[in-house]
């Protein structure tokens, strides 16, 4: 995969950039990571092969009418042997998106306690996840609602703002939706932090 930086929305290479995001994707292997990642760059769906180290992406994304955000996103693999490597890819993190397969029940369970691990890090603690509930049209996939259940998503910590949102790769539902919400709970907790330091001074 290449650097080069491309937009979303084909009109867009004319708005501003408003801002840099440093954005980590991770999920277990074969959720959809890095299919998710062409798609956002490419605009299309890509056979893909396993990630065995990383794939990293600038996407330019349009947010509402008239602002853009970059996102520096980075596909940690997600097999087991590569998952100790998500902790580096997540420090100092803007936010994270979580990639879960919707029609892999089976496997409900590792999502979760992956899910768990990487946002009770010391240095993840409050960062805003994303997931998305991806192969949304598969028939068999499970319902938005039950991914998040399954995931057990209320019992993450009180300070990690998150949204579950369904999505696919293959025909690109839901995920403009999901980045915009990303996009907003970043904002949101910038703005918590900085009130934060300021009521600390
Ligand atoms: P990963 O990067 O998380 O390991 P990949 O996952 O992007 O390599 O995808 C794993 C498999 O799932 C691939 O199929 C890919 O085509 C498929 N896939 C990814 N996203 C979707 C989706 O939204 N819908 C459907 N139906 N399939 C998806 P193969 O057959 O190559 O293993």
């Amino acid at each position: 995969m290449g650097n080069q930086l491309t937009d979303i929305a084909p009109n867009a290479r004319f708005l501003p950039t408003f801002q840099s995001l440093h954005v980590v994707v991770i999920g277990l292997d074969s959720a959809g990571k890095t299919s998710l990642l062409y798609r956002l760059k490419l605009k299309e769906f890509v056979k893909t092969i396993p990630t065995k180290g990383f794939n990293t992406e600038k996407v330019k994304v349009v947010i509402g009418s008239s602002r853009a955000i970059t996102l520096q996103v980075w596909d940690v693999g997600g097999q087991e042997k590569l998952r100790p490597l998500w902790k580096s890819y997540t420090r100092r993190t803007d936010g994270m998106v979580f990639v879960v397969d919707s029609t892999e029940l089976e496997r409900m369970e590792e999502a979760k306690v992956e899910l768990h691990k990487i946002t009770r890090t010391s240095e993840n603690q409050g960062v805003p996840v994303l997931i998305l509930a991806n192969k949304q049209d598969v028939d068999t996939a499970l319902a938005v609602g039950e991914v998040e259940k399954l995931l057990a998503v209320h019992e993450l910590s009180a300070t990690t703002l998150r949204h579950v949102q369904s999505c696919s790769a293959v025909d690109g539902r839901g995920l403009q939706a999901g980045l915009e919400k990303l996009h907003e709970m970043i904002l949101k907790r910038k703005k918590i932090v900085k009130h934060s330091r300021t009521r600390k001074r």
